[in-house]
């Protein structure tokens, strides 16, 4: 992309009401605009984080056979009073009716209507296991949205719901989704914590949150610091494999970790106290197992292998898909801007032309530019007549990972420069190895 051709609204002034880093800097990177209290639009640079988050989940849920499905926002309040939530959610709840009076509502998670699907298709225990799941808009009408979109009001959540014949079966499906859940943040450049939480609305008494900790975090965490030292990493996983799956969720989860709403004072003293952690965090994610919670109350069974009709037990599995993008930045920023990691940058890599106009330098961003595209990479490249003080300035708040600065100076010895974003290092080099090393950088993306 040209930046002289796009439309990034970046904007001087901090905007008054945002409170903390990743609001700020979205708003003036021109990624979102507020459309009303905790409901933003998202303008080009926001969405392509936005889709590179939605993708990376999509690959890992792939992986452990979850399928995707899209259901509708708009659902109807009967199915909501089969389960009994119609009134137990409360007030944050968007309740609408339509022009025949009838109730309706804005989904603010989908138990009652992936119930509802699984109910009309599946009968026998032979279509079992099944885990659907959507990356769908939600809204939830919050107290206080706040933060961005870290608590917004409309949100993107990406929802998995695992249907299985048996309790056994359905913690092997828990597990795989916290496999994959663990891999998805990492992939982000995140490091988020399970931790024992609250079943809360949603309920069952098998819970675990995702944290990444952050100053800002909404949530306080208590910890054995140890769990910080764990890596997911590149592993390959045999998802079929209920000891594979098992063995992660002990290895994650087996220390303590807890959020305020499950923390429990005397085991947290047990552990050595040099290694007794407080913090805060951001709730990036949940898995539940609630067993027969929606199945029973909506008549969801199957036929087992003795011809009864059973309840299947179910979970469901959230990511917070627009709220990553505040955590992302919460956890990588300076005082200049957002510092992508690789896994989501929104460019690739920057291209700033410190004298557009000027033959050479125009030329070298040209090739530049179109090698980047022809390795199958996206560049943004900075051709607007404007000083380098300034493009520099828009550079490091829109945080590429990498920029290559190109000028008459340095053309005339054969190099441009490659910086890095994150620790403000540059060396000299040729375009052709400027693009060779960037374009191994993502090879590893
Ligand atoms: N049905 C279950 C799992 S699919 C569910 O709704 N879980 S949840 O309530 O925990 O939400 C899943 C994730 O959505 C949370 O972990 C959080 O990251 C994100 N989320 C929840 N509320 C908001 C909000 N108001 N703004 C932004 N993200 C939110």
């Amino acid at each position: 992309m040209r930046l002289s051709r796009y439309f990034m609204p970046v904007l001087k002034e901090t905007p008054a009401e945002a409170q903390i880093a990743s609001h700020r800097y979205m708003l003036r990177a021109g990624m979102i605009k507020q459309s009303a209290a905790g409901i933003y639009n998202w303008l080009p640079l926001g969405l392509k984080v936005l889709r590179k988050i939605e993708q990376i989940v999509h690959e890992e849920q792939a992986k452990a056979g979850h399928i995707p499905i899209l259901m509708s926002t708009v659902q109807s309040a009967d199915l909501w009073r089969e389960s009994g939530r119609y009134d137990a959610f409360g007030e944050e709840m968007l309740r609408i009716s339509d022009r025949h009076g009838r109730d309706m509502l804005y989904g603010p998670t989908n138990e009652e209507a992936v119930t509802d699907i699984f109910r009309a298709h599946v009968n026998s225990y032979k279509d079992l296991p099944l885990t659907l799941y959507q990356i769908q808009w939600k809204f939830r009408d919050e107290i206080r949205p706040r933060f961005g979109v870290m608590r917004g009001r409309e949100f993107l959540m990406k929802d998995g719901y695992n249907f299985d014949l048996t309790k056994e079966d359905a913690l092997h499906a828990y597990n795989r989704h916290l496999v994959t859940y663990l891999r998805s943040y990492e992939r982000m450049g995140l490091k988020a914590i399970p931790m024992r939480a609250d079943g809360g609305a949603i309920g069952g008494d098998y819970t675990h949150e995702f944290l990444v900790l952050a100053q800002t975090g909404e949530s306080e965490v208590f910890y054995d610091s140890q769990v910080t030292d764990l890596t997911f990493g590149d592993r390959k996983i045999d998802f079929d494999s209920v000891e594979e799956c098992e063995a992660v969720l002990q290895e994650f989860t087996s220390r303590y970790a807890r959020t305020d709403e499950t923390h429990d004072e005397a085991l947290f003293n047990e552990i050595p106290e040099e290694r007794r952690a407080t913090a805060r965090g951001i709730e990036v994610g949940q898995i539940f197992y609630f067993g027969t919670k929606y199945s029973e109350s909506m008549g969801a069974t199957v036929v087992d292998a003795d011809q009864k009709q059973v309840p299947v037990h179910m979970g469901s599995h959230g990511i917070g898909v627009s709220r990553l993008l505040g955590a992302i930045i919460e956890s990588s920023h300076d005082d200049k801007g957002i510092i992508w990691p690789e896994g989501v940058t929104p460019f690739h890599v920057g291209i700033v032309n410190l004298k557009q106009g000027d033959d050479a330098a125009d030329a070298a961003c040209e090739d530049l530019y179109k090698a980047f595209v022809k390795a199958g990479l996206d560049p943004l490249y900075d051709d607007r007549k404007e000083r380098a003080g300034g493009k520099f300035a828009t550079m490091d708040l829109i945080g590429l990972p990498w920029r290559i600065t190109v000028g008459p100076r340095g053309l005339k010895n054969g190099v441009v420069e490659l910086t890095s974003r994150k620790t403000g290092e540059s060396e000299e080099l040729s375009p052709e190895a400027a693009i060779a090393k960037v374009v191994e950088i993502y090879a590893a993306h």
